[in-house]
């Protein structure tokens, strides 16, 4: 395993301290919301926690199914990311929209999801699914903006076909095996970007406590009816003005285990730096309080039209702006759709080169720089 100079370090000044670390290990140790967490899912949440003090881990979404000019099929594993640097994301990005048909919202057929996810789990990378969801029982989409999320709680006269789409939902995460037949951990977050009012969960949408249950009966009905035990939630606010609003719709240190934000518009230029230092030192305080793990889940600019050094001059200084945001566990980028919508580099790309530089500074992390994440 090539493993960079930071981590390198970090394990033996780890190795020196661990007289120390004994001592503080009970009162640091994170603990997931699940108390009934597999034992790799438990292992990968305190590896987390452990790495977000030593680098910050690359992801991007669907990075395994296709990129500019190629698709994947099931016995692929190939990403644009390394195609220009040499090495795959650590954290792979996936989509749970129209869950319950063959093919994800973006076409990505949830067979070939489940074997790329089981692949990413072998070669030690980490899966997260989001899920662009259509209001249940109908095909209307995410971005449908009605008030429907108080009619899918219990009493509701939508929750019936609620518990039926949470049904096939848990369907494909019980499907997720490692090679001993163990279920694959993942990162789940759904409802994202709920300050926004673009999607049906939408701050304008519901009320900050139906936003709540809608969380809590959610992660409630997976682990106790469904019987999943292989779930680090994340939740991940778009922009927020302060922590207040970061935790207006918080459901809670008992269901969240990632302390997540979205955000494109403080990481597009230089000239928000500073916004985009506040945001992020604001969610690693927020995690650090709750003994939790901060992560940026999704940015990202166009990388037809970005300036050529955004890597380096925006995201990473970015997050090298000060001690406190560094401690981000990873930062995901979205995906690569074509010549028309991608936010990771691809060969030929203006931002390519400048991706390379991203790519060897130290504190960046891809697959092939991690320890072992599950054990
Ligand atoms: C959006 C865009 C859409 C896509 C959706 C779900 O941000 O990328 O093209 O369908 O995410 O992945």
């Amino acid at each position: 395993m090539k493993m960079k100079r930071a981590i390198a370090c970090a394990i033996v000044l780890s190795m020196v301290g661990a007289a120390f670390a004994a001592v503080s290990e009970s009162t640091s140790t994170p603990k997931l919301a699940d108390p009934q967490a597999t034992a790799q899912t438990q292992a990968l949440y305190r590896n987390l926690h452990k790495l977000a003090s030593e680098g910050v881990m690359f992801g991007h979404q669907d990075t395994l199914a296709y990129g500019v000019g190629w698709k994947g099929d099931a016995n692929s594993f190939g990403s644009d990311v390394r195609r220009v640097c040499g090495k795959f994301p650590a954290i792979f990005g996936w989509d749970i929209g129209h869950i319950g048909t063959p093919a994800n919202i973006d076409g990505v057929p949830f067979e070939n999801m489940k074997i790329w996810i089981a692949r990413g789990y072998a070669h030690g990378g980490i899966s997260t699914i989001s899920w662009h969801a259509r209001i249940p029982g109908t095909t209307e989409s995410a971005w449908t903006q009605k008030k429907v999320v108080a009619s899918l709680l219990p009493g509701g006269e939508r929750h019936e076909v609620y518990r039926a789409k949470l049904d096939e939902v848990a369907a494909f995460l019980a499907d997720l095996k490692g090679p001993d037949d163990e279920p694959v951990p993942v990162i789940f977050r759904p409802f994202h970007e709920h300050t926004g009012n673009w999607f049906w969960w939408g701050a304008a949408h519901c009320t900050p406590d139906e936003y709540k249950q809608l969380w809590r009966f959610t992660m409630d009905y997976l682990h106790q009816e469904k019987g999943l035990h292989n779930l680090i939630t994340a939740y991940s606010p778009d922009r927020f003005r302060d922590r207040d609003e970061y935790l207006e719709r918080y459901p809670g240190d008992d269901v969240i285990d990632i302390i997540g934000h979205d955000n494109y518009g403080d990481f597009r230029s230089p000239n928000t730096k500073d916004q985009a230092r506040k945001a992020l030192e604001t969610i690693v305080a927020l995690a650090q309080e709750r003994n939790k793990v901060a992560a940026l889940t999704e940015t990202g600019v166009s990388q037809n039209t970005s300036t050529a050094n955004w890597w380096t001059d925006v995201l990473l200084d970015a997050i090298k702006s000060s001690g406190e945001t560094r401690r981000i566990a990873w930062v995901l980028v979205w995906r690569n759709e074509g010549r028309r919508q991608n936010y990771a580099p691809f060969p030929g790309a203006p931002t390519a080169e400048n991706f390379k530089a991203f790519e060897a500074d130290p504190l960046t992390l891809f697959l092939e720089d991690l320890p072992p994440m599950y054990q």
